[in-house]
């Protein structure tokens, strides 16, 4: 029988993006529960043609449920995960909730599936970062060895969810009427600006949040623990796609043209790197996109060695950034 899914968080815009993942991608659904704050209770999203009703979530939501899309954040995640797998749910979790913890496997299907197998009961989803960035990395990491990794990103509102997507329309649109408006939902002008990222700071090291779940994860779903990382997490003023700059140190020297033939063909990724027209990786391109885009893929002349390279990355935040990778994981698991 085709499993029943719950969905949590179902109103965000992750869970709007699950909706349109399992739809287009005709996941099979027995039944479908859909779960969001009490707030929501009563509301309707449509599905495949028709008006599925939202639920509050609570402890009983997961009876009957065989898999569990959770995207409502962690707080939410560590409070409510046990119940769904209690209730003999698999759970795929978006939130940062358990990505570190030992016994969860941590997965980007296009780098590391097999680690699935694992799982007992909970898969986790990665930071939207550091799963745009590993389906980039891996197939140059299958063949030489990553031994240092410097990222500077550029982060969509998306990644701060619905309500910051929003903020971004309306502070923009007032700007352009010459308004003043108050920011809500980040702390900065979003307009025509940008910041360091939102996540909170520690003062301590000088790194926020963002930068410090990219860096762990990164080095988990890569498989290499000790990865010396350098990292900026930027939000600039897009909607719904990530762009990275990165700059790859291998092992050995690595031509630029195997680099390339490399990249190219590997499983969802897209090559957009020409030279003669000035066309790379851009968020407006890898909005709604499946494919992760990569190019801008040269030497990085800050190492003479030739060991380095640098290339640039774009990537959906909600889709492979987040909903895809979940519908992704959750088709493997069906496979089995
Ligand atoms: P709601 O719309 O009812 O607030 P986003 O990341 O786009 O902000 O979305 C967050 C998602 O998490 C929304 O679907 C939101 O539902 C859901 N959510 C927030 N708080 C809770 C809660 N206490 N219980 C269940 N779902 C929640
Ligand atoms: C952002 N990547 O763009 C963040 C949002 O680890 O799931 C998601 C944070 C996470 O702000």
């Amino acid at each position: 029988a085709a499993p029943r899914v719950a969905i949590v968080g179902a109103t965000g815009a992750v869970g709007e993006a699950l909706l349109d993942c399992l739809a287009a991608r005709r996941f099979p659904i027995g039944e479908l529960r859909l779960l969001a704050s009490p707030r929501s209770a009563g509301r309707t999203l449509p599905f495949r043609g028709k008006e599925v009703a939202v639920e509050a979530l609570t402890e009983r939501s997961f009876e009957g449920v065989d898999l569990a899309l959770f995207s409502a954040g962690s707080g939410i995640s560590k409070r409510y995960a046990a119940a769904a797998v209690q209730a003999g749910a698999v759970v795929v979790d978006n939130s940062s909730a358990f990505r570190m913890d030992p016994d969860v496997p941590l997965v980007v299907p296009e780098v590391n599936a097999r680690a699935i197998e694992a799982h007992r009961g909970i898969i986790a989803n990665p930071n939207c970062v550091a799963a745009i960035a590993t389906v980039a990395l891996a197939p140059l990491h299958r063949a030489h060895p990553i031994r240092r990794l410097t990222m500077a990103t550029y982060q969509a509102a998306s990644g701060a969810g619905a309500a910051a997507m929003e903020e971004l329309r309306q502070s923009t649109a007032a700007y352009l009427r010459g308004e003043a408006f108050e920011p809500k939902v980040l702390p900065h002008p979003y307009a025509f600006n940008l910041f360091s990222h939102n996540a909170e700071m520690d003062p301590e090291s000088g790194y926020n949040g963002e930068e410090l779940k990219v860096v762990a994860e990164t080095r988990r779903i890569l498989d290499v623990p000790e990865l010396p990382v350098s990292i900026t997490c930027i939000r600039v003023p897009v909607l719904r796609a990530h762009a990275m700059a990165l700059s790859v140190e291998f092992d050995a020297p690595v031509a630029v043209e195997e680099a390339r033939a490399l990249l190219e063909g590997a499983p969802g990724l897209r090559l957009v790197d020409d030279r003669a027209r000035n066309h790379f990786p851009m968020p407006s391109e890898a909005s709604g996109a499946d494919d992760v885009l990569v190019g801008r893929l040269r030497r990085d002349l800050g190492d003479p060695s030739g060991r380095t390279l640098a290339l640039f990355v774009a990537g959906d935040q909600l889709l492979k950034g987040a909903a895809l990778n979940a519908v992704q994981i959750a088709e493997r698991l069906l496979r089995r």
